[in-house]
């Protein structure tokens, strides 16, 4: 027999801690050889049943009649479910309960569930999807926020955020602009679709494997919708592929429908979308419309701001309106704005509920300001003032120790912006770049380049403070290894990975030593959603609670068997390191982790701990719009230099240069691939990534052959990336900081040089530009307003964007 698996060092003082070391991620081998298992990969069970759902072919309608006689009559369809079918609750909702289980007397969007279909195969589920007849009368869909607003079709209340006087600021300025930007949304494209699997268990309870970023929430519908308890009901996440807010409420319908089909059936049953009905049914990023209004002084200072956003919420509040409030929350962005008014309203529309999606409405207000921030400087420079935008953009950063105050009241501490856009600027040659292509601009006329830089500021915390909790199981074993569970999700952030090296510190393991466990909700009760960028944070710290709550009771019995030489038993002075339990005032004596355990356990010392963490925050108050609703804030900036083909409008980022503050990074590889895919996502949002609905409300851009993603030619060959060393986020896990969405945000300087580019052709052709910046976009600002000939014509946005801008 071969000895333990796990030995420890020679010398405890050898140890190498694993927390701010590069090491893979948990999956990496398993993501690329299969080996790491999704939903759609778990073993069939030999009852299971096919599960699929017939979804609404209207965005509005009264539904008049469902027949489905013709679909039960198929050879292997085993269950049909509608509305009138569901045991207990009908409706579910995050916030408001307001969104229908299956679709009950009307459709609200196209794609919405309508039947629960349950098969022995495949091809006995697509004949009778379609032989169900659905008997709808139709009606006018409210496709945009436009219309939305004429007809007063609203999500929750108006909400408002607003310090000192904005008007009268604006009206008493040397110069004032106005105007309304349009942001379009964006479709998630996770590489794994949404899906589940339900297993019936005893006495009616449930277990739902779900590719979900809220296994709590999920449950809880689950339960709801069954009219079970929470405590019948287990919901199961081992990983995602790919969330990115998509899964954060929209994982829940499909478990729900699995579910639904275990529970009346008592079989296995597994619903797995394909990609089309993915997109066409599930919610996206928020479109919105923001109205502003800005005075200024002839440095470009902003004197006077006002905003006001509407959202295009779908059918269903989802989300929506904690969403909206995060985009009120960082219209600032990184700038102290004296006096400033902010309205918000969510509409409601038919289209899919729109939902989380990384940034999580902070990228739509953040845009908003950076394309007034271009704005502002077009204008100065029109009136010969020798400014750039990284002059105005310098000249309203947020101060250190004065002019430090957010608009909501919470004061900025550690502000680094100011030091972060000085070096960049300095570091990426910034000024004399720019210089050089705004001359070549004058000269070339194949070739239009733009260069713009942005600072940006992302608040860390749930807005809604009770979410700002985590707990954590942490298994210790009597050979020394580690299992770990937590509330928080992987879907590829590196979750596990980080957690894994926090716990593998604390015992002073190496990480292969430490195991983290798929997600339950039957061993971390009432869990937030891994949202929020604050996964490790929460679920991080809790976990290291955990340890130290073990570290205590090991320390506490092994001290006295320390004890000699005339030193006595003392538990502060047990340390952990190098696989060595040992007495921190003479290391010599030590025993390995492993046979400590396996002693400690024989004298019943329990090796188990349960911990909780909740964020220390004050909270916001939305009914005042003020508080201190973050825990800290993640900062950085980056410049983008685009190159635009003047005939064919296509645009190539051809650099990037980004410096970002995570504090203390965790695991900087991992951290490296979260701040450039977090950026490469948001360069899909702000340039080629475009949703187009048919005037009937039907998405037509619904796979990947017509919505297109950044590939990978299209990540910027020269892409500079750096972490600014800051190390004063010391109350935070391991003095780091969330990564995981502000990355993103930093991409809207791709669109501002686009802007900035057209600015230098014809600052109108540059007002003109909308976000996403799609090489019909900019061909369309480069060719000028549209003329009749245009109207309805190929260029431009969906139909809906047209219609805005003939609006305008
Ligand atoms: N990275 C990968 N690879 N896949 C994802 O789905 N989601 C993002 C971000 N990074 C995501 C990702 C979003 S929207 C959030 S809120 C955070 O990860 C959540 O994880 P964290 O809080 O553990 O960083
Ligand atoms: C950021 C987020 C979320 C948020 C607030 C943020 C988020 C989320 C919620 C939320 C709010 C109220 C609820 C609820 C969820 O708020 O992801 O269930 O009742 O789910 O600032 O990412
Ligand atoms: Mo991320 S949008 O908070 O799931």
């Amino acid at each position: 027999m071969s000895g333990p698996r796990f030995q420890p060092v020679a010398d405890p003082k050898a140890h190498v801690p694993s927390v701010g070391r590069t090491i893979p991620h948990d999956s990496a081998v398993g993501h690329v050889t299969g080996a790491a298992a999704y939903i759609a990969d778990v073993p069939r069970r030999s009852d299971e049943l096919v599960v699929g759902f017939v979804p609404s072919p209207l965005a509005s309608g009264a539904i008049r009649s469902i027949d489905l006689a013709a679909a039960r009559s198929v050879p292997g369809v085993v269950d049909l479910v509608t509305a009138d079918d569901l045991p207990a609750a009908k409706v579910w909702g995050p916030i408001i309960q307001d969104e229908p289980i299956l679709a009950a007397s009307e459709v609200l969007y196209v794609g919405q569930p309508v039947v629960v279909i349950a098969a022995e195969t495949q091809a006995a589920l697509e004949e009778a999807r379609r032989l169900v007849t659905l008997d709808i009368v139709p009606a006018e869909p409210i496709l945009s926020i436009e219309r939305a607003i004429e007809l007063g079709r609203f999500i929750g209340t108006p909400r408002r955020i607003a310090r000192g006087d904005a008007s009268a600021a604006i009206a008493a300025a040397p110069h004032r602009l106005a105007g309304v930007f349009h942001s379009l949304g964006q479709e998630h494209l996770y590489l794994e679709a949404q899906a589940a699997l339900a297993y019936p268990g005893e006495c009616g309870q449930i277990v739902v494997h779900s590719s979900t970023q809220g296994p709590t929430e999920t449950q809880h519908v689950v339960a709801d919708v069954l009219g079970l308890g929470m405590h019948e009901v287990v919901c199961i996440c081992k990983r995602m592929g790919g969330g990115f807010g998509g899964k954060e409420t929209q994982g829940v319908l499909p478990a729900v429908m699995a579910a639904l089909v275990a529970h009346r059936t008592g079989r296995a049953a597994r619903i797995v979308y394909v990609r089309e009905d993915d997109m066409a049914s599930t919610g996206k990023r928020h479109a919105y419309r923001c109205a502003w209004e800005v005075g200024f002084d002839d440095a470009g200072r902003i004197l006077g701001y006002r905003v006001d956003f509407h959202s295009a919420g779908g059918a269903a509040a989802d989300l929506s309106t904690s969403i909206m409030e995060r985009s009120m929350l960082h219209v600032d962005n990184a700038y102290w704005l004296p006096h400033v008014e902010i309205h918000g309203r969510v509409c409601r529309t038919n289209i899919a509920p729109a939902t989380a999606f990384r940034g999580f409405g902070g990228p739509q207000g953040m845009a908003v300001t950076e394309n007034v921030i271009q704005e502002i400087t077009t204008h100065l420079r029109g009136l010969g003032k020798g400014v750039s935008a990284v002059d105005v953009q310098r000249l309203n950063l947020y101060g250190v120790g004065e002019r430090n105050v957010t608009p909501y009241g919470q004061t900025i501490r550690g502000n680094h912006v100011p030091e972060i856009v000085d070096t960049l600027r300095a570091t990426c040659d910034f000024d004399h770049r720019l210089a050089t292509i705004e001359a070549a601009n004058t000269r070339d006329s194949l070739v239009l380049r733009g260069l713009a830089l942005m600072p940006v500021k992302f608040g860390i915390s749930f807005t809604a403070k009770f979410l700002n909790q985590g707990n954590a199981l942490v298994n210790v074993y009597t050979d020394g290894t580690v299992q770990v569970s937590t509330g928080g999700t992987e879907m590829g952030q590196g979750l596990n990975t980080k957690i894994k090296q926090l716990v593998a510190d604390e015992f002073g393991l190496p990480p292969a030593q430490v195991v983290l466990m798929p997600t339950s909700t039957e061993k971390n009760c009432n869990t937030s959603p891994t949202a929020a960028s604050a996964g490790t944070d929460l679920n991080g710290a809790a976990a290291v609670q955990a340890c130290r709550e073990i570290k205590a009771r090991i320390a506490a019995w092994v001290a006295p068997r320390f004890a000699g030489d005339g030193l006595g038993p003392a538990a502060e002075h047990v340390g952990f390191a190098g696989g060595w339990v040992f007495d921190t005032r003479r290391p010599e004596t030590r025993i390995p982790f492993g046979e400590l355990c396996n002693g400690a356990r024989r004298e019943r010392v329990d090796l188990g701990a349960r911990a909780f963490y909740a964020t220390p925050i004050a909270g916001f108050d939305a009914e005042q719009g003020r508080g201190e609703p973050f825990f800290y804030y993640t900062q950085g900036a980056a410049a983008a230099e685009v190159r635009i083909d003047r005939f064919t409008g296509d645009l190539v980022v051809t650099r990037i240069d980004l410096l970002i503050d995570i504090g203390r990074s965790i695991n900087p590889g991992v951290d490296r691939g979260q701040v450039i895919g977090g950026f490469v996502q948001g360069m899909g949002w702000v340039t080629g990534e475009c949703l187009v609905y048919d005037e009937r409300g039907r998405l037509l851009s619904d796979s990947p052959t017509t919505y297109k993603i950044p590939a990978a030619s299209d990540v910027p060959a020269d892409f500079r990336c750096d972490f600014f060393p800051a190390d004063d986020n010391v109350e935070n896990v391991a003095r780091s900081k969330a990564v995981g969405e502000p990355p993103l945000m930093h991409a809207i300087c791709v669109w501002s040089a686009v802007k900035h580019a057209l600015g230098c052709v014809s600052p109108a052709a540059a007002r003109r530009l909308c976000l996403p910046a799609t090489n019909e976009e900019i061909l369309r600002a480069l060719r000028g307003p549209a003329g009749p000939a245009d109207d309805g014509g190929g260029w431009g946005h969906s139909a809906e964007m047209r219609s805005w801008d003939r609006a305008r």
